[in-house]
C-alpha cells in the first residue's frame, strides 16, 4: 500500500505497510481502486455531458458518496467498499452504452473489473503516476475532491444539489488521469476546485441553515444526565435530526460529540428535550470516551478510530462510515433511517459516566457575528481587539498538536480566535474569556463552517473599505488532518487569502515544487515554535 492523504501519514512520508489510522493494505487497495473506478465513472459522465445528455442527481451522489467513502478515517470496511466498486462499474456499463461512441474513452474507463482486484488495485495507486508534481498536483486536487464529496454528502442529504458543483468535480476527477495536462495547467485546476469548494461549502450552508435555523450563541452542556444515551458523532446533521425525532419519549438522551458538537447551535435542534449536551473532545479520544459513554454510537462520518474490542458492539455506522463486525444502519438519500436497533441497545445500557462538567459556548457563525457586526467593528476601531487568529480545522492525536493549545494560551489578551472544525477542542475549554462580552474564541461550527469565516471576512473588508481581504487584522493558523480541510485550504487561496500557516506539518503529499509554487504565490508556510510565530504574527507584543 501508499498512502499519503492525511496529516498523521507515516514519517511524514507515506503509510507503506499499513495505515497510522489502522487502515489495512487490504482496505487500502480497494479504496485506491474505488476512487480509480470512481474516476472511469467520471470520465463517462463528463463526455455525456460534452454531448448534452443528461446526468442525473443519484449519479452525481454515487461519485461523491465513493470519494467520501475513501477520506481518511471514514470506512474500514473491505466489504463495503467492494460493494461500491462493483455498483460503480455496473454503471459505468449502463452510462458508455449511452455515450454511443466510446472510442475517445480513456484507459480508465474502459476497464470492466476482469481480472484480479488486488493486483489492478497495485497498479492504480498514488505511485501509479511517476513524476512526482504530477502526482502530487493529482493528488491535491483529488483530496480536495474528496473533501468536496463530503460537503455536497451532507447537502445532498438535505435535499440540495448543486449540478455544476457536481459537473466540475467529475471534470476535476477525470482531469487527474489526463496524460496530456502540464503542471501549470494542474496548478490552475486545484484552485479551479478551491472556487468548487467555496460553491460547495455555500450549498452546504444552505442546506443546514435552510433546515435548521441559522446557528446563534449557546451554552452546550458538557455533564451528563441521567438517563442512558446515544452518542452522535461525525458531520450529518440530517442523521441527528432523524434519530433525535426516534428517540422522543424513549427515556433516552442524544450527546454530540467531536464535530457534532456545533449541531446545539442551531434554533431547530433546542426544541428536543433529550438532546442533552456534548460528550468528550476531539476524534482521537474516542477509545477512552466510548468506553466510559456507556451507550452505543453512531458515527454518521469519520474520524472513526478502529474500536476496543470492550465497545465495539455498541458502535454503529451509517451513511459513508463503515467498521467490519460494527452495525451499519443503512438509507439512501431522501430516505428514513430506522434507528430503532440504536434505541432499543441504548436501553439496556448504563447512563454515562460523566467526564467533566460546565459548559462551552459557540454558535458564532456567519448570521450570529454579522448581528453582533457593530460591537465588533466598534472593538476592533477602538483597539479592544487588535487582531483575528483563524485557528480552524482538525484536531490530531500528534502531541505536535500541544502547539495550538499553547498558543491559544499565549495569544495577547487583545486577540479573538476564529474557528472551525474538530480543531476547536485544543482550546475550547480553556479560560480564556472575552473582550468587552466577545468570547476570545468564536466558534462557527464544523469544519465545513469555515465558510462562516469566509463570510465574515468578506464582510468585515467591506465595512472597513479595504480593496484586499488580506489588509484586515485576520491570521490564519491552521491545524489540518484529513481530506475536508484540503478544500477548505484550496477554498481560502481560491478567496485570495495569503501567507496562511499550515500544521503541525505540511502535507506530504506536496512535492517541494509545488511547495514552492504555493509559498512563492500564497506564502504558504508550516509553524515554527509558539515564541516564533507569536512574534511574526503579533510583532513585539
Ligand atoms: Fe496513513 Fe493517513 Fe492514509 Fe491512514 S489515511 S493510511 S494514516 S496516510
Ligand atoms: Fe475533525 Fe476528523 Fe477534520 Fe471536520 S472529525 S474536522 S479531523
Amino acid at each position: 500500500m501508499f498512502c499519503y492523504q492525511c496529516q498523521e501519514t507515516a514519517g511524514c512520508k507515506g503509510c507503506t505497510v499499513s495505515g497510522v489510522c489502522g487502515k489495512k493494505p487490504e482496505v487500502a487497495a480497494v479504496q485506491d481502486l474505488l476512487v480509480y473506478v470512481t474516476k472511469g465513472l467520471s470520465a463517462i459522465t463528463t463526455a455525456l455531458r460534452a454531448q448534452g445528455k443528461e446526468v442525473s442527481p443519484e449519479i452525481n451522489h454515487l461519485i461523491t458518496l465513493n470519494l467520501f467513502t475513501t477520506i481518511t478515517n471514514a470506512n474500514f470496511d473491505q466489504e463495503s467498499i467492494e460493494a461500491r466498486i462493483r455498483a460503480t462499474l455496473d454503471l459505468r456499463t449502463q452510462l458508455a452504452a449511452r455515450l454511443g461512441d466510446a472510442s475517445a474513452l480513456p484507459q480508465v474507463a474502459l476497464w470492466d473489473g476482469a481480472g484480479n482486484w488486488a493486483e489492478k488495485a497495485a497498479t492504480v495507486g498514488v505511485l501509479s503516476t511517476e513524476d512526482e508534481d504530477i502526482r502530487s498536483l493529482r493528488e491535491l486536487i483529488t483530496y480536495g475532491l474528496k473533501g468536496l464529496s463530503a460537503y455536497s454528502k451532507h447537502a445532498n442529504a438535505l435535499l440540495q444539489d448543486d449540478g455544476e458543483v457536481d459537473a466540475f468535480l467529475q471534470k476535476a476527477l477525470a482531469a487527474t488521469l489526463d496524460d496530456s495536462l502540464t503542471v501549470d495547467q494542474l496548478v490552475a485546476l486545484a484552485l479551479e476546485t478551491g472556487k468548487y469548494g467555496v460553491s460547495g461549502m455555500a450549498l452546504l450552508d444552505k442546506a443546514n441553515t435552510g433546515a435548521y435555523g441559522n446557528p446563534e450563541i449557546t451554552k452546550v452542556n458538557i455533564g451528563v444526565g441521567k438517563n442512558p444515551g446515544i452518542l452522535v458523532s461525525g458531520h450529518d446533521l440530517r442523521d441527528l435530526e432523524m434519530l433525535l425525532e426516534q428517540t422522543q419519549g424513549t427515556g433516552v438522551d442524544v450527546y454530540t460529540h467531536s464535530e457534532m458538537l456545533p449541531a446545539h447551535y442551531y434554533p431547530a435542534f433546542k426544541k428536543y428535550p433529550n438532546f442533552v449536551g456534548n460528550y468528550g473532545n476531539a476524534w482521537w479520544k474516542q477509545k477512552e470516551e466510548f468506553e466510559s459513554f456507556n451507550g452505543p454510537i453512531l458515527m454518521t462520518t469519520n474520524c472513526i478510530v478502529p474500536p476496543k474490542d470492550s465497545y465495539k458492539d455498541r458502535l454503529y455506522t451509517t451513511g459513508a462510515a463503515g467498521f467490519p463486525g460494527c452495525t451499519h444502519i443503512p438509507g439512501e438519500i431522501g430516505q428514513q433511517k430506522d434507528f430503532s436497533a440504536l434505541i432499543e441497545h441504548a436501553k439496556k445500557c448504563a447512563p454515562p459516566t460523566q467526564l467533566e462538567t460546565g459548559e462551552i459556548v459557540g454558535g458564532f457563525a456567519h448570521a450570529q457575528v454579522l448581528a453582533l457586526a457593530d460591537q465588533v467593528v466598534e472593538a476592533v476601531k477602538s483597539g479592544a481587539i487588535k487582531k483575528f487568529v483563524v485557528m480552524a480545522g482538525c484536531d490530531g492525536r500528534a502531541k505536535s498538536r500541544e502547539y495550538y493549545t499553547e498558543f491559544a494560551k499565549a495569544l495577547p489578551k487583545d486577540a479573538v480566535i476564529l474557528t472551525a472544525g474538530c480543531a476547536k477542542y485544543k482550546y475550547n475549554k480553556l479560560p480564556l474569556g472575552d473582550i468587552g462580552g466577545i468570547p476570545r474564541v468564536l466558534d462557527a461550527g464544523q469544519c465545513n463552517d469555515s465558510y462562516s469565516l469566509a463570510v465574515i471576512a468578506l464582510k468585515l473588508k467591506e465595512v472597513f473599505g479595504l480593496d484586499d481581504i488580506n489588509d484586515l487584522p485576520i491570521v490564519y493558523n491552521i491545524a489540518w488532518y484529513e481530506q475536508k480541510a484540503v478544500i477548505v485550504l484550496l477554498a481560502l487561496l481560491y478567496l485570495g487569502v495569503k501567507n496562511i500557516h499550515l500544521g503541525p506539518t505540511l502535507p506530504a503529499f506536496l512535492s517541494p515544487n509545488v511547495a514552492k509554487v504555493l509559498v512563492e504565490n500564497f506564502g504558504i508556510a508550516g509553524i515554527g515554535t509558539v515564541e516564533e510565530d507569536l512574534a511574526l504574527f503579533f510583532g513585539e507584543h
